[in-house]
């Protein structure tokens, strides 16, 4: 469908066809169905060096929450996903459709188009020299709900549930409602819900975040109208809004029609505060800090050409092939520090864990770069490079994440632990298959090798028991894997 480059490290099949693998984004599977990027295959029965299967299990045993699914496949991740290997996939309870529905999915992307309608991706990149086909980020000049060009959607004046999934290449969403007085009434992140809503006039999405979100439609007459809009500047944070095209502020109408509104979705009770949402949350064990055993200190960094375009992206200043470095115990919690020493914001996704933000600290890229001053990161927030304390993170991105807005010049600090969010060990052994990985979320960096693999190295004084766990339950996927 589109030009490949043959420059870049990709799934190159010598017999044709696409190679692929899906990738259940945020899903805490076996590795062997995570969608490894050499996992990948074709419909010639060619395959990448870590396949295992064509078929995928997800048991599904997990926090509630919009999980969503998209290609993998190395070097070639964002022409799948332009081409429209992209889905949304929820985990809900029957408990939890007694206090709500499901929600209606909104999956949000840009994408260009010729004049007869086809997908336009670039044939030519930025650096055609040096990479045939790479363009550092793919903005489309138009956006899409569910495939759909400015659709409009019938409401009844009442409360909604919607999963609003940021499925851009490279665009950072910056949503609002074109009403006063209208929110997000935010209930859940990209890991589940949150333990009470909180209300937001605007809601910034990187590409691959999720916010599970109610609107209040009931304070609109018969016939008016709401607009969902973007003000998410290209690239953030930096970029102009009104070098904008037109067509990517507008996002979705919605209409109130009394008749004909969509009952999906439609929570039942007229006020956000009705709902208990304390009932839903999984039994959790709170992440914490005296229970961490390692600190890593990760550099997020592009390597420009001498006119500053960027050549090639590296995490923890590696590429996809070098050896694994990051092997953590199954079990066990640890922070990454995500250092971003560049000008470019990053969207860091990690891989069959969800995590929360611990904060976020600016600090002097170009001292610390030129060796003049010290960041003595680990558990840090001293260190003579830094320029203010460390800060809470945004009331976007706190409650669990699979994916973190990394912003330029900051130190972002997770906090993981290499469990289920309850504190119980998966289903499945993770030190098992070909291990996962942790990348770029802006799938054109991740193609150009911003992504790293990672494998869990098995606890041994936990394994007894977690062997028992494991063997203990009634479902056959365990002798599957084998
Ligand atoms: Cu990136």
């Amino acid at each position: 469908m589109f030009a490949v480059d043959d420059s870049l490290h990709r799934a190159s099949p010598i017999h044709g066809g696409v190679p692929m693998v899906v990738h259940l984004h945020g899903g805490e599977v076996h590795s062997s169905s995570d969608g490894h990027p050499d996992s990948w295959y074709t419909s010639k029965g060619e395959v990448g060096s870590t396949f295992s299967s064509q078929n995928h299990i997800y048991i599904n045993e997990q926090s509630l929450l919009a999980l969503w699914y998209h290609d993998h496949a190395i070097g070639i991740t964002r022409l799948n996903v332009a081409a429209g290997l992209t889905g949304m996939y929820i985990i809900t309870s029957q408990k939890e459709q007694e206090f709500l529905p499901v929600g209606l999915p909104l999956v949000i992307q840009d994408k260009r188009f010729f004049d007869n309608g086809e997908i336009n991706f670039p044939s030519v990149g930025i650096l055609p020299d040096y990479h045939e086909q790479w363009c550092p980020k793919y903005y489309g000049d138009t956006i899409l709900v569910n495939g759909v060009i400015w659709p409009f959607f019938k409401v009844l004046p009442r409360l909604y549930r919607f999963r609003i999934l940021n499925a851009c290449s490279a665009r950072f969403l910056v949503l609002s409602l074109d009403k006063p007085g209208m929110y997000f009434y935010q209930i859940g992140t990209d890991g589940g819900l949150l333990p009470q809503p909180w209300n937001l006039t605007s809601l910034t999405l990187a590409p691959a975040e999720r916010a599970d979100v109610l609107i209040d439609f009931s304070g609109l007459r018969n016939g008016m109208s709401v607009v969902l809009n973007n003000s998410g500047p290209t690239p953030l944070p930096s970029g102009d809004i009104y070098q904008m095209p037109p067509m990517t502020y507008d996002i979705l109408k919605f209409i109130v029609d009394e008749e004909e509104g969509y009952r999906e979705g439609l929570v039942e009770g007229d006020y956000v505060s009705d709902i208990d949402f304390s009932s839903l949350l999984m039994d959790e064990k709170p992440l914490s800090k005296e229970d961490v055993v390692a600190v890593r200190t990760l550099s997020v960094v592009e390597w420009d050409d001498a006119n500053h375009n960027p050549m090639i992206f590296t995490l923890d200043n590696h590429t996809w092939e070098d050896p694994i470095v990051q092997k953590p115990v199954e079990g066990t919690t640890e922070i990454w520090e995500l250092v971003n020493l560049r000008i470019n914001v990053h969207p860091i996704h990690i891989h069959l864990v969800q995590f929360q933000v611990l904060n976020q600290q600016s600090f002097s890229s170009l001292s610390y770069e030129s060796g003049n001053c010290s960041l003595q990161v680990a558990y840090g927030e001293n260190g003579s490079c830094f320029l203010e304390p460390a800060k809470d993170p945004y009331i976007y991105q706190r409650g669990w994440k699979d994916t973190v807005i990394t912003w330029p010049g900051v130190v972002t600090r997770v906090i993981i632990r290499f469990s289920q969010r309850n504190g119980s060990a998966f289903g499945f052994d993770p030190s098992e298959g070909p291990g996962y990985a942790w990348h770029c979320h802006i799938v054109d960096h991740e193609d150009n090798v911003m992504m790293r693999p990672f494998v869990v190295t098995p606890n041994n004084t936990l394994a007894a028991l977690v062997f028992l766990y494991r063997h203990s339950r009634k479902c056959t996927y365990h002798l599957l894997w084998k």
